[in-house]
């Protein structure tokens, strides 16, 4: 599949069962990625240099997922000019509207495109989509799964009318 074109990182290893998601859409649309664990409170470091070192690593797109105080993707998007798209988690007693907050109300100027609570899939997508202006192969792609939704949907309403 290449180098890495997509970055997927993770506040802690408990968030993985839910970013694991991102990298099954990616997978499954052929786009080469790398998953990694940091975060911005526990690994300050190691976030900050990451997200430096992204763009002349080759990553064009990166996703960024974390639960309760989120401020990975914000952090990220501090240190890094390519597009970063957050993913709030539910963790704690917040159930996720605590992520959603940190994640989505970044100031002017240093934006994350922020998802829903637990929207790793979607994450993906939107991945998609902004690489999809430079790769034809990735439009073509994301046409076909769209033709797929619509077709299984359309046919799950003709089932159900068949049933009246
Ligand atoms: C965040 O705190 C992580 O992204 C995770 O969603 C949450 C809980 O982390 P753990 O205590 O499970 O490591 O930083």
């Amino acid at each position: 599949m290449g180098s890495p074109l997509v970055g997927i990182i993770m506040g802690s290893d408990s968030d993985l069962p839910v970013m694991e998601q991102a990298a099954q859409v990616l997978q499954e649309m052929g786009i080469a990625f790398e998953m990694d664990i940091s975060s911005a409170h526990r690994l300050p470091d190691k976030t900050a240099d990451y997200a430096r070192s992204a763009r002349d690593r080759g990553i064009q797109v990166i996703i960024a997922g974390a639960g309760m105080a989120a401020h990975l993707a914000g952090v990220i998007a501090a240190h890094t000019t390519l597009p970063v798209i957050g993913v709030p988690l539910k963790s704690g007693p917040l159930d996720g509207v605590d992520a959603l907050y940190s994640t989505v109300q970044m100031p002017t100027g240093i934006p994350v495109a922020t998802v829903s609570v637990g929207g790793a899939k979607n994450a993906a997508y939107l991945a998609c989509s902004i690489l999809s202006i430079k790769y034809p192969e990735i439009a073509d792609k994301l046409e076909a799964f769209r033709a797929k939704t619509r077709n299984s949907l359309e046919e799950k309403s003709a089932k159900l009318k068949m049933q009246q």
